[in-house]
């Protein structure tokens, strides 16, 4: 069988295995319930093999939609048993909300990719036929209030810096959990072991210790979700009475791209004032991030800590992230390609700066390649028309997969697969991946704006 068919089968198959009826898990191992940006991600491969299951996909995780707006970064199955993963429904003790069940859900978000997935999954309905075709414009129809919701909750609740930009209040809510990003900010986090001795982590059960958070790290999250919790997870105050406010380029990036696609998913529904001031938006949220988030002397985007006005001195790959903006100057594309194609990269993109003191070549995204955020860069370097690098991008991420596997992530020097296998956004960014090699069109769908 040719590699490229060998590739999409396994791909359709790990999407496959890890569909629960009505979503899917990231992995069967680690991961037993529903998370926020891996659904979106999810979708985009589901758009080529199961459309009904993408749009069911997303409306699972929407249908837990919190009254404010937020989308939980994790909605709990309640058919799976409070001990599969860790931090459960009980740590969260998350009060009933809108008709559902209390325990339903996390409080955190995680990045919006949503609007993009849900245009991406609208974009193909039409090659699987005119039924495919009515069910987008139906979905599309629910779903849009509800992502404008998403974006209003995390433009004005999470504005805490009152910069434009949204503020992340856990490392979790990054995406990018244990990335060095956070560690200036998270040093003053106060890390209380003994709640260690209270909690079972599950994540050592099943993975090594040694890709995984440092207990010292992990006690820190824990008592953010706490603080945060036992606000009620208010964001009235935040940076006043909340230890870790941080405004990351990446979650901004992924907040002002929503926004483009919102502008088009408006446009299909006949909003084109809305679609107007969802661009006004992005520009905004573009505008934020230069001004807020670009070190001039390092060439690179940083994430600031709200409360100490700090920009943190770490390059990680979320400070690439920004190039999936349209609107971005030219000078700070160029810098951002160079840093993409210099060692401290390279394609595809490891989740650190290998030159930096804090990369680790296995420790949970610190270092490793993870299939996502390339899949974020490709689409940035097709957007500022860098089509030779994208395609090298897309066929380096392709080997990547077809050696090794479906893996959560990757060693960035063997290229070894490392966390769960059979993992869904690494098999749905894959079929994405061969499924898309015509490039220019993926930045007509902004340019036609
Ligand atoms: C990882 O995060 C979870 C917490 O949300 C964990 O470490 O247990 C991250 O890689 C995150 O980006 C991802 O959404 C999640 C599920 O795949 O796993």
């Amino acid at each position: 069988m040719h590699p490229d068919a060998e590739l999409w089968r396994s791909a359709a198959a790990v999407l496959d295995q890890n569909w629960t009826g009505r979503y899917i898990v990231p992995s069967r191992t680690l991961y037993p319930h529903q998370w926020s940006w891996d659904t979106a991600f999810a979708a985009i491969g589901l758009a080529y093999v199961n459309p009904a299951r993408a749009w069911r996909n997303l409306r699972s995780l929407f249908e837990a939609q919190w009254p404010d707006g937020r989308v939980p970064h994790i909605v709990f199955d309640p058919d799976v048993p409070e001990d599969a993963y860790f931090p459960g429904p009980r740590f969260w003790r998350v009060p009933a909300y809108a008709g559902r069940p209390a325990r339903g859900s996390t409080g955190l978000v995680q990045p919006p990719m949503h609007a993009l997935a849900a245009w991406e999954v609208y974009r193909h309905a039409a090659a699987h036929g005119a039924g495919a075709a009515q069910q987008a414009r139906t979905e599309l129809d629910w779903l849009y209030p509800r992502l404008v919701a998403q974006q209003e909750f995390l433009g004005d609740r999470r504005d805490a810096g009152g910069s434009g930009l949204a503020s992340i209040v856990h490392p979790w809510e990054s995406g990018l959990d244990n990335s060095p990003a956070w560690d200036e900010a998270l040093a003053t986090v106060p890390a209380d072991l003994s709640l260690l001795d209270t909690y079972q982590r599950r994540d050592l059960d099943v993975s090594d210790a040694t890709h995984r958070p440092t207990d010292t790290d992990y006690a820190r999250y824990l008592g953010l979700v706490e603080n945060y919790r036992d606000g009620g997870y208010s964001d009235n105050d935040l940076s006043l009475r909340h230890p870790f406010v941080v405004e990351c380029p990446a979650f901004n990036t992924v907040l002002a791209t929503a926004e483009l696609a919102l502008a088009q998913i408006a446009g299909v529904l006949g909003h084109p004032s809305a679609a107007h001031r969802h661009r006004e938006r992005a520009q905004g949220i573009t505008a934020a991030i230069t001004h807020r988030l670009w070190d001039p002397e390092s060439e690179f985007f940083h994430a600031r800590d709200v409360r100490s006005g700090r920009l943190s001195p770490e390059r990680g790959v979320g400070g690439l992230l920004p190039l999936a903006l349209p609107d971005l100057a030219g000078a700070q594309v160029d810098a951002l390609v160079a840093a993409v194609t210099s060692y401290r990269f390279g394609l595809p993109v490891p989740s650190h700066d290998r030159t930096g003191p804090a990369f680790d070549d296995r420790r949970y995204w610190r270092g490793p390649v993870w299939i996502n955020v390339n899949w974020l860069v490709r689409r940035g370097l097709l957007v500022h028309g860098r089509r030779h690098e994208a395609d090298e991008l897309r066929r380096a991420l392709l080997r990547l997969v077809h050696r090794n596997g479906h893996y959560e992530y990757f060693h960035p020097e063997t290229g070894s697969g490392l966390g769960s296998p059979a993992f869904s956004w690494t098999a749905a960014l894959s079929l994405d991946l061969l499924a898309d090699s015509s490039a220019p069109a993926y930045a007509r769908v902004f340019q036609a704006t």
